[in-house]
């Protein structure tokens, strides 16, 4: 093996997030794509490969394995001009990464998640209420940082911007109202004009 795999789950706006980043700068990564839905990464063979079964995963071609999204983003950007080597704009740059995980991850997309894929009877109505009311609030903090800003981190595009655009441009699917945040609707079509962009869609 002389590039790294991504084992990728294409519905996943997790892999989604490596997938953009290795378009938009043209990186040789050969892409494997799984099934999670289907239990492919509960299996005990790829619990040697990442003890968390979870994707995506990216494996060097010295057999490393990088897991959680954001971590593969900072590996594969380093030395792009989507990254920082400057340590304040880095730990900038980390600051919305984190952000994304906390707040957008584990909300919007678990709102997303439990919509898509949890039947309505089993559905805790009050929990996703209560879920939803938090992602609203951090989709507010998005929005008020966006008023005055382009983009998230050294007023350049970076990956915390692809990190928090996997799953804000697709919260409408939750049920969240995107037509509340219209500094976030800019800045979606904003990245969605990088040369090489490619949408959630083409897995
Ligand atoms: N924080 C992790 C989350 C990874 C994650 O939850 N992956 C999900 C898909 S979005 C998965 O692999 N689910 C399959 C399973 O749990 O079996 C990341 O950013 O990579």
């Amino acid at each position: 093996m002389t590039s790294p795999k991504l084992y990728d789950f294409p519905e996943s706006g997790n892999s989604y997030k490596v997938r953009l980043l290795i378009n938009l700068l043209n990186l040789p990564v050969d892409i494997e794509k799984m099934d999670a839905l289907a239990g492919a990464c509960r299996t005990e063979d790829f619990k040697k490969k990442n003890v968390d079964q979870r994707l995506p995963l990216l494996e060097l071609p010295d057999g490393t394995r990088i897991a959680e999204s954001n971590a593969i983003l900072h590996y594969l950007a380093r030395g792009s001009d989507l990254a920082s080597d400057d340590p304040v704009d880095e730990a900038q740059i980390l600051r919305w990464m984190f952000f994304e995980q906390n707040q957008i991850e584990s909300k919007v997309a678990e709102v997303r998640f439990i919509y898509h894929y949890v039947p309505i009877e089993k559905q805790n109505k009050p929990f996703l209420e209560e879920l939803a009311n938090r992602a609203n609030r951090a989709l507010q903090v998005m929005d008020d940082h966006l008023e005055k800003n382009d983009f998230f981190a050294c007023n350049r595009f970076t990956i915390a911007d692809i990190a928090l655009y996997a799953y804000t441009h697709v919260a409408g699917e939750a049920g969240f109202e995107l037509s509340h945040f219209p500094n976030i609707q800019t800045w979606i079509k904003r990245v969605e004009e990088r040369e090489r962009f490619i949408p959630f869609t083409e897995r």
